[in-house]
C-alpha cells in the first residue's frame, strides 16, 4: 500500500476538528492523520484540538501555552469558545462526529464552493461498515452534505492509516535491536531471549494474576509498562505505593519496566521491538498490526456491552487464515483478557503457539498492507477529488 506523494493537492487546505473524549485515541488519530496529509501529500493542514495537554503527551514538543503553532508540518490550533473567524477549509474532517461549531458551519455554508465535509468515523471490523463507509449525509438547512468515511480492514472500508516507508522503518529498526531507543530511555538493551511484552491497556483485572504467572513461568519475560491506567494495577501487584518511571523491578523470572508515555512515533518502536504488544483503544490497536507481532487487543468498552459484537468481528477477520486450533487459542486468551478474568490461565496455551501466532502476524500485516483498505489518507483525498468531480463544474472553487 506504499503511495508516491501527491503534488496537486498543495493548494488545498484540510481543517480536522477534534474533541477529546477520553485518553488518547481521538487525538492520537487525528494527529497521525493530519501529519501525514502535510508531510506526505502537501496539504496545508489545521488540527484544531480542544485539549492540548492530550495533545502534548503525544507530541511533546508543543507548546500548550500557545493557542496556535506549527507542530511536524501542521498547524495546531486550540479549538476555543466562543471560536474565532476563520475561513473554511476545502475540506473539512470532523473526527469521530464532534460537533462543528456554529460560526464555522456558517461559513462553510456560505461559499461559493463548498467544502468536502467528512465524518471520519471509528474503527470497526463489522460487516456493516462496508455499506456505509462514503455515504451521503445531507444537511439541506445548510446546503451541505457530509459524507461517513469508516475506516476498515476490506476494500469496502476506507482503509487505515500507514505512513510511506514505515514498514522498511520499523524493520531497520529491528536490525539494530533499537539500541538507539533503549539507550534514550536510559535503560540497557534487553536480553535477546526474553520475551518482551509491551502492555498497554485500560484497568484490567487479569494484570495481578497475568503478572504472577510471568513471574512464576520458565521463560524469562520483560515487560514493558508504559505510564497510563494500567500503572496502579502494576503497582499495587509489586505492593509499591509508587514509582519513578525509567525504574525496572525484577520479580521472578519477570523484570517491569517502567517507561514514560512517547512521543506517538517512539510509541511505535515500542511495539516494533516487543515480540507481544497489549495494546488498546484504536490507535495503538492499529499500530500492533503493523509492528506485525503477536497482539491482544483491550477492547474500549462500551455502553451495553456493544462492544462485545465489535471484537467479535475482528477476531473473526483476524483468526480466519489460522488453523482451527490457533484460532481458538487467541479467541481465548482475547476474550479472557477483555472479560477481566482468566488471561493467567490461558496464557500457557497462548505461549505454546507463539512461534505460529508470530507467522501469522506477518501475514496479517502483509494481507492488510496490499489486500486491506488501502492507505486512509490517500482513500480520502481520492475521496474528496472523487466528490469534488462530482459536482457541477459551475459550482466547484478555484482549487479544484
Ligand atoms: O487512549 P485510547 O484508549 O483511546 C481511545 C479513546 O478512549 C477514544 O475515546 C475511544 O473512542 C477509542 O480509544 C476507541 O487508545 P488508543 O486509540 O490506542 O490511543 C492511544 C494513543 O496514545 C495512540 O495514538 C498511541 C499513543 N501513545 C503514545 O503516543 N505514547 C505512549 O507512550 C503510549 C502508551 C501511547
Amino acid at each position: 500500500m506504499q503511495h508516491k506523494p501527491h503534488t496537486t493537492q498543495s493548494t488545498q487546505r484540510w481543517d480536522i476538528f477534534c474533541n477529546v473524549v477520553d485518553n488518547y485515541g481521538d487525538i492520537g488519530v487525528c494527529w497521525r492523520l493530519a501529519r501525514q496529509l502535510a508531510t506526505e501529500f502537501d496539504i496545508t493542514v489545521r488540527l484544531w484540538v480542544d485539549d492540548l495537554h492530550s495533545f502534548a503527551r503525544l507530541h511533546p514538543a508543543a507548546n500548550i501555552a500557545l493557542d496556535a503553532q506549527h507542530c511536524l508540518g501542521v498547524e495546531i490550533h486550540r479549538w476555543l469558545a466562543p471560536f474565532p473567524t476563520v475561513d473554511s477549509a476545502d475540506v473539512v474532517i470532523d473526527g469521530f462526529g464532534c460537533l462543528l461549531p456554529q460560526t464555522y458551519l456558517a461559513t462553510m455554508a456560505q461559499r461559493f464552493a463548498k467544502p468536502v465535509w467528512l465524518n471520519l468515523e471509528y474503527l470497526s471490523a463489522e460487516s456493516w461498515v462496508n455499506g456505509c463507509h462514503g455515504l451521503p449525509s445531507p444537511r439541506p438547512e445548510l446546503n451541505l452534505t457530509r459524507h461517513f468515511f469508516f475506516p476498515g480492514f476490506t476494500p469496502a472500508t476506507g482503509g487505515l492509516l500507514l505512513e510511506a516507508g514505515l514498514l522498511e522503518h520499523r524493520d531497520a529498526l529491528r536490525t539494530h535491536h533499537g539500541t538507539a531507543f533503549w539507550s534514550s530511555l536510559s535503560m540497557p538493551q534487553p536480553q535477546t531471549d526474553a520475551l518482551k511484552i509491551s502492555l498497554f491497556c485500560y484497568e484490567n483485572n487479569n494484570i495481578p494474576h497475568l503478572l504472577s504467572c510471568w513471574a512464576e513461568g520458565e521463560r524469562q519475560i520483560i515487560c514493558m509498562v508504559p505510564e497510563g491506567r494500567a500503572l496502579p494495577q502494576v503497582l499495587g501487584w509489586l505492593k509499591l505505593p509508587a514509582a519513578v518511571v525509567g525504574e525496572i523491578f525484577q520479580r521472578g523470572n519477570l523484570e517491569i519496566r517502567l517507561l514514560p508515555f512517547m512521543a506517538q512515533q517512539r510509541y511505535d518502536e515500542l511495539l516494533w521491538l516487543c515480540d507481544v504488544n497489549f495494546v488498546r483503544g484504536e490507535d495503538s490497536f492499529v499500530r500492533a498490526g503493523w509492528a506485525a507481532r503477536p497482539m491482544v487487543w483491550h477492547i474500549y468498552p462500551q455502553d451495553a456491552m456493544a462492544h462485545r459484537e465489535k471484537l467479535a468481528a475482528f477476531l473473526a477477520l483476524y483468526t480466519a487464515e489460522l488453523d482451527a486450533e490457533d484460532a481458538e487459542i487467541v479467541r481465548r486468551f482475547w476474550q479472557a483478557w477483555n472479560s477481566g478474568t482468566g488471561a493467567n490461565a490461558a496464557w500457557p496455551g497462548f505461549t505454546q503457539v507463539l512461534q505460529r501466532l508470530e507467522i501469522h502476524a506477518r501475514q496479517w500485516c502483509t494481507h492488510l498492507s496490499h489486500h486491506g483498505g488501502g492507505s486512509l489518507a490517500a482513500n480520502l483525498i481520492a475521496f474528496v477529488q472523487r466528490t469534488v468531480d462530482d459536482t457541477p463544474p459551475n459550482l466547484r472553487g478555484p482549487t479544484a
